[in-house]
């Protein structure tokens, strides 16, 4: 592989290790944190370029600092393309992350102390959307809903009573360990009947809905916002998307309420992911995305363990431990999984008795095996490893075999550079 560090190596041996150390786990592990990607070279290229110099406080040609026509060039293409992409009325690019695209939000339509009906965290939620750790839930009055116990849907008649009792002013729809179809036209019409504003955190979820294949909240939320990272693939960074009416309070909410100069060397990246986006082949990628999670989905059913809601919709599945074998934590699987060559995470499933750092599950993904090549005829052999491991209760030996297999797979398939 092309080295094109090579006056990090010199400058800085110390950094430059820890680098080439974490491209190699990235390159030989099967990356299935359903929240992380492989971005291309060109989005890495981008983020490592002479615009990460740039101060540009302000917006596109209204900045508080001289030199920027270029960068203002380049959030003008990131903007263009992202309201191509998912046909918003306006978009702020700036955000540095998806919380920081909620905190935009959330300053421009609340008052510290109001209501916010959100997903429990423990329900599959975020932590912006109310964790009592978290700023969401310090600043607000923070209203739960969750799944019904038996299917693991979200309660949408729990939803109804709770606005109507607690008379939110914003309501979100979003998830981050929720592997179905959201349905935003029910959530539009809770918000409209309680006159609440409608949030959809599509972070996950944001290239599956900009290919259609999962219904689009664009026609029917206030405010929609999104990490770029995951099933988008771009820079690790957030966008916040609104109707036209709210475009003013959303910019003066990013700069200067929240955040300071933008970085622009992620915002042409996040320019450079858009016009990915766009193109046909991320289409078929993201559909692959989703036949790989159905079939990885079918085979670990095959193997005996059990599924949050039986399945997936989406890129995801959130694997309950305790029917498989109640003594095996979502910490043991993933301390076991990641010493056989399987990076995963361990989470909390709905009503869980667990703590968060111990949890009865794991939440899969398939966005980053996708992108390396990985299709539905390798869903199996995962799904074998997955209970090979966790069978053996972690064997060394039943691990180390496992290890040799995942990284003849990673070999076969290189993430892309
Ligand atoms: N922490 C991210 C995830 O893993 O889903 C959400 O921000």
């Amino acid at each position: 592989m092309a080295d094109n560090l090579q006056t990090l190596a010199q400058q800085d041996p110390e950094v430059y290790k820890i680098i080439k150390n974490e491209e190699n786990r990235q390159q030989l592990m099967l990356e299935m944190i359903a929240s992380e990607n492989h971005t291309s070279p060109a989005v890495m290229e981008a983020q490592g370029s002479c615009l990460t110099n740039k101060y540009a406080e302000g917006l596109p040609r209204k900045r508080y600092y001289g030199g920027c026509d270029h960068v203002d060039e380049a959030e003008e293409l990131a903007i263009d393309r992202c309201k191509a992409l998912f046909g918003c009325e306006h978009v702020n690019v700036q955000p540095h992350s998806g919380s920081q695209a909620n905190m935009a939000v959330y300053f421009s339509c609340l008052q510290p102390g109001d209501t916010i009906l959100a997903m429990d965290l423990s329900h599959g939620g975020h932590l912006t959307h109310g964790s009592k750790v978290n700023f969401s839930g310090k600043l607000y009055n923070i209203v739960s809903y969750g799944v019904k116990e038996d299917t693991k849907m979200i309660d949408y008649d729990q939803v109804a009573e709770l606005a109507k009792q607690h008379n939110p002013k914003l309501i979100i729809a979003g998830a981050s360990a929720y592997p179905r179809k959201i349905d935003f036209e029910k959530f539009a019409q809770i918000a409209k009947d309680n006159d609440a504003k409608l949030l959809a955190d599509i972070a996950h979820i944001a290239g599956l809905v900009c290919t259609q294949l999962h219904p689009d909240p664009i026609p029917v939320c206030d405010f929609v916002t999104t990490t770029t990272h995951k099933t988008l693939r771009g820079p690790r960074s957030g966008i916040t998307m609104c109707k036209e009416e709210y475009a003013k309070s959303i910019n003066s909410c990013v700069f200067p309420r929240m955040q300071g100069g933008p970085l622009c060397h992620v915002i042409a990246a996040k320019a450079i992911a858009f016009a990915e986006a766009l193109k046909p082949d991320f289409k078929s990628y993201s559909e692959q995305v989703i036949k790989n999670s159905k079939s990885l989905a079918d085979a670990l059913l095959s193997k005996g363990f059990d599924l949050c809601s039986g399945g997936t919709d989406n890129h995801l599945n959130l694997v309950d431990l305790r029917p498989y074998d109640a003594n095996v934590t979502g910490a043991d699987a993933e301390n076991w999984l990641h010493d056989a060559g399987i990076v995963v995470n361990k989470n909390l499933i709905p009503f869980d008795t667990r703590k968060a750092t111990e949890t009865s599950g794991i939440r899969i993904g398939t966005p980053a095996l996708t992108t390396r090549g990985l299709t539905e005829e390798h869903m199996p052999l995962i799904a074998n490893w997955f209970d090979t491991a966790l069978s053996s209760k972690g064997d060394s030996t039943a691990i180390e075999n496992i290890r040799k297999e995942t990284e003849e797979l990673c070999k076969s398939f290189p993430v892309p550079h």
